[in-house]
């Protein structure tokens, strides 16, 4: 199919280049402790090399690694939280409890939350419209960015890590999600000890931690790995979030 798309350049005040500066800067100042290892400046060189002057349905995976070899962060061991169609509940977590982190909590996927972006062949232009949508083709350069961070995020995951699926669905771990084909595959056993699944239920749901998709992950994951499950209602879950009294620990 011949698709018609009409990019509209940047200008110069939303300009992509001040847009991820300054969301990492604005970063750095929040993580004071990671801002003598990271430099703003060439974590948008890195960036913008990944994906800059090619056709935006033709951006590998890999042409991110030096974008991920540019940024340092210590892994938070234990504090690790994975999530698949939990999206906003999970960030609404992390943003009142500060006790475990998902890859949207580091600096690169703080920076690239949100944003769209392309380019075209032969052309050094950035745009933030008119770019492939996820699954309009594959290697487009958003997909291919997530896809390569998460890796990152769960090839460095260690201690206890926490994954929260949704309960509501009727295939809770989705082989083919970012989680089920890339992060758990990349989880390494020498790393990581448990993995601790928060499955979050609404009143009327019939899933649960039985689930035939929850057997797959458990045999997905190496032996060694501690495997537990535990279904939580999403009410008791919002109650946690909004009391600022509840400790993290007791929220589930
Ligand atoms: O563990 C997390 C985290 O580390 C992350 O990077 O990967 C895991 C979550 O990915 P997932 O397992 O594929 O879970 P979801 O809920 O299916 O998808 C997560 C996000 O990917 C979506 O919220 C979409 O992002 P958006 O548009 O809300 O900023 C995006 N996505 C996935 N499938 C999509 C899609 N966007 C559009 N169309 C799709 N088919």
């Amino acid at each position: 199919v011949a698709l018609s798309r009409r990019n509209c350049a940047d200008s110069n005040d939303s300009d992509l280049r001040t847009v991820i500066i300054t969301k990492c800067k604005t970063y750095l100042a929040a993580h004071e402790e990671k801002s003598s290892s990271n430099n703003c400046e060439e974590i948008w060189t890195a960036f913008a090399g990944a994906f800059v002057g090619r056709d935006p349905c033709d951006v590998p995976v890999e042409a991110y690694d030096p974008l991920v070899r540019a940024v340092s962060e210590k892994p938070a061991c234990n504090r690790m939280l994975f999530w698949s169609k939990t999206k906003d509940i999970v960030h609404q977590f992390t943003e009142s409890k500060k006790c475990l982190v998902t890859l949207e909590d580091t600096l690169l996927g703080f920076v690239m939350n949100d944003l769209t972006w392309c380019s075209k062949n032969n052309s050094n232009e950035t745009f933030t419209t008119g770019c492939p949508g996820w699954i309009e083709c594959e290697k487009n350069p958003v997909r291919s960015f997530w896809n390569r961070a998460s890796a990152a995020f769960a090839e460095s995951a260690c201690g206890d890590v926490t994954a929260m699926l949704n309960g509501s669905i009727a295939t809770p771990f989705n082989v083919n999600s970012i989680f089920g084909s890339i992060e758990v595959k990349k989880f390494d056993p020498s790393r990581i000890r448990a993995l601790k699944v928060v499955l979050v239920t609404r009143g009327n749901d019939t899933v649960t931690c039985d689930n035939s998709s929850l057997q797959h992950l458990r045999e997905a994951i190496d032996p060694k790995l501690t495997y537990s499950c535990k279904e939580v209602p999403r009410s008791k879950i919002l109650d946690c979030i909004s009391d600022p009294e509840k400790p993290c620990g007791d929220c589930w």
